[in-house]
C-alpha cells in the first residue's frame, strides 16, 4: 500500500470523536409530566441517549443519532414539546472541550504527585495515586482496599475511613459509590472531596466519631478510562463475556433487583444492555460485596451520577414508594437543603424525589434500589449538577468542579448525620 494510503488510514483510525461526526445535541423542554413521560418513553425506541435529565420546568440535553435525526424531530413536533438544538456537530463541540480543557491544563500549575487537583477533571492515575497518597499519609485513620481488579486488570480501590479501625458496633457506615457510569466525570471529585474532609481538613469531628465510611470513587474504571482515551460518551464497563464487538454492560442495571424487567435493553450494543445475568460484572459485585459485608451498620448508600441536580430514591422500577418513603424523601430534602445553602444562585435547585417518577422513565437492576432492597434503609441515586450550571459544550465548566465538590459535601454530611439520627445505635 502506497504511504500516503497508510497515513489517511491511521490518522482516521486516531481522529478523535470520529463517532459522533453526524450526531446532534438538543435542549428538551417538558411542559408537563405527561411530555416527560413521553420523552422517556421514546428513549429506547429512538436510542436516545440522555446525558441531562429534563423535569417539568428544566431542559434536558439528549443526543440523537444521525439515523434518527428526522424521526426524533417529527415525534417532538407531533407531540409538541419544545426543543432547540444545543450542538449541530456533536463532533466539532467535542474537539472544542477537548481545547478548553487543553488549554486550561497547561495554563494551571502542574499538580504535585499525590495531591487532587479540582481545577479540572483528572484521569485514573491522578485519582489513585491521590487515594494512595492519603492511605499511606493517615494511616491511622484510612484503609487502602482493593477487593479486586477491573475487567481489563486496573485495580478497583476503595478507602475505609475511620477513627476506631471500624471496630465500634455503635458507628453507623455511610458508603459513598462513585463512577459506575464511565463517562459522568464530575462524579470523582465528589468521591475525592468527601475523602479531603474526612481525612485531611476534618472541620467536623462528629461524622469521625459517629460514622465509618467507606468511599469508592471509581468503580468502573476500565469505563472511565475509556471515555479519557477513546470514547466521550461511553458508559458501560468493558467486559467482552457477552460481545467482543459490542463490549461493556450498564453496571446500573446489573444489580439483582428487578433485574432487566424494564428500562435495559437486549441489545447488546446499547448502553442501558443489563449483562447476561445479574452481576456477570466484577465492578458491580465488588458493589454489592461492600453493602453486604457492612450492612447491619450501614444507614446511607450513595451512587453518583450526573447530570440533573436530583436526589432520587426507590423504587425505580415500577415508581411505587418503599415503606421507608418518608424517611428518604426527608432526609432527601434535607441534604438537597443544604447543597441549596451552599449553592451558587445560577446553579439549578436539586429535585428530590423517586427516581423512576423524576427522571421520567423506569429502570430496574440500579445499585440504590438494590441496596434499598436488601436493607440499607437510606438509598439514593445522585445526578449532579450540569448543564445551567454553566457548560463549557458537553462538560460541566472545570471552573466549577470544586463549587460542585463543595456543596454536595455539605448535603453528604448532612445526610449522614440525619441517617445516624434515624437509624444509628448511638
Ligand atoms: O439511568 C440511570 O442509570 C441513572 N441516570 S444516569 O444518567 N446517571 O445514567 C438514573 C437512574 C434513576 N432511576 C430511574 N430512572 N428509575
Ligand atoms: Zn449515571
Amino acid at each position: 500500500m502506497k504511504n500516503w494510503v497508510w497515513i489517511l488510514l491511521v490518522s482516521a483510525a486516531f481522529a478523535k470523536h470520529e463517532e459522533y461526526a453526524g450526531w446532534k445535541s438538543y435542549f428538551v423542554a417538558p411542559t408537563t409530566q405527561e411530555q416527560l413521560e413521553f420523552l422517556g418513553s421514546i428513549r429506547d425506541v429512538l436510542d436516545l441517549d440522555y446525558l441531562s435529565y429534563a423535569t417539568v420546568d428544566r431542559n434536558g440535553l439528549v443526543l440523537v443519532k444521525p439515523e434518527h435525526q428526522e424521526e426524533f424531530i417529527s415525534t417532538l413536533n407531533n407531540q409538541g414539546i419544545n426543543y432547540r438544538v444545543h450542538a449541530e456537530d456533536v463532533k466539532k463541540q467535542l474537539d472544542n472541550d477537548d481545547e478548553q480543557i487543553e488549554a486550561r491544563r497547561s495554563s494551571l500549575r502542574s499538580t504535585p504527585e499525590g495531591e487532587m487537583p479540582y481545577d479540572n477533571y483528572q484521569p485514573l492515575d491522578v485519582i489513585y495515586n491521590y487515594i494512595d497518597k492519603v492511605a499511606e499519609q493517615y494511616p491511622d485513620v484510612v484503609t487502602l482496599v482493593t477487593p479486586a481488579n477491573s475487567f481489563e486488570g486496573y485495580p478497583i480501590k476503595y478507602l475505609k475511613i475511620s477513627s476506631s479501625n471500624f471496630e465500634d458496633p455503635t458507628k453507623s457506615v455511610i458508603f459513598i459509590e462513585s463512577t459506575i457510569h464511565a463517562r459522568e466525570w464530575i462524579a470523582p471529585p465528589t468521591a475525592t472531596y468527601a475523602i479531603h474532609k474526612l481525612v485531611e481538613n476534618l472541620t467536623d469531628p462528629e461524622l469521625l466519631e459517629k460514622f465509618d465510611w467507606i468511599i469508592l470513587p471509581v468503580a468502573n474504571p476500565d469505563g472511565y478510562v475509556f471515555s479519557f482515551e477513546t470514547s466521550r460518551f461511553w458508559r458501560k464497563t468493558r467486559s467482552t463475556e457477552f460481545s467482543t464487538s459490542c463490549p461493556g454492560v450498564d453496571g446500573n442495571r446489573n444489580f439483582d433487583f428487578f433485574w432487566n424487567t424494564i428500562g435495559t435493553s437486549s441489545n447488546l450494543c446499547a448502553d442501558n444492555y443489563a449483562g447476561g445475568r445479574p452481576f456477570s460484572e466484577v465492578e458491580t459485585r465488588v458493589v454489592r460485596d461492600i453493602i453486604h459485608e457492612h450492612l447491619d451498620r450501614m444507614v446511607m448508600y450513595l451512587s453518583m451520577h450526573s447530570y440533573g441536580s436530583m436526589i432520587l430514591y426507590s423504587w425505580g422500577h415500577d415508581g411505587s414508594l418503599s415503606n421507608q418513603a418518608f424517611s428518604l424523601h426527608s432526609v432527601g430534602i434535607s441534604m438537597a437543603d443544604a447543597i441549596y445553602e451552599n449553592s451558587l444562585p445560577h446553579f439549578p435547585r436539586y429535585s428530590v424525589g423517586n427516581s423512576r417518577l423524576v427522571v421520567g422513565y423506569a429502570a430496574s437492576g440500579i445499585s440504590a434500589d438494590y441496596a434499598h432492597a436488601v436493607g440499607v434503609p437510606l438509598s439514593y441515586t445522585y445526578e449532579l449538577p450540569g448543564f445551567g450550571g454553566g457548560f463549557v459544550g458537553f462538560h460541566l465548566n472545570p471552573r466549577y468542579i470544586k463549587q460542585v465538590a463543595e456543596e454536595t459535601w455539605e448535603g453528604i454530611a448532612v445526610g449522614a448525620k440525619r441517617a445516624g439520627a434515624l437509624f444509628g445505635n448511638q
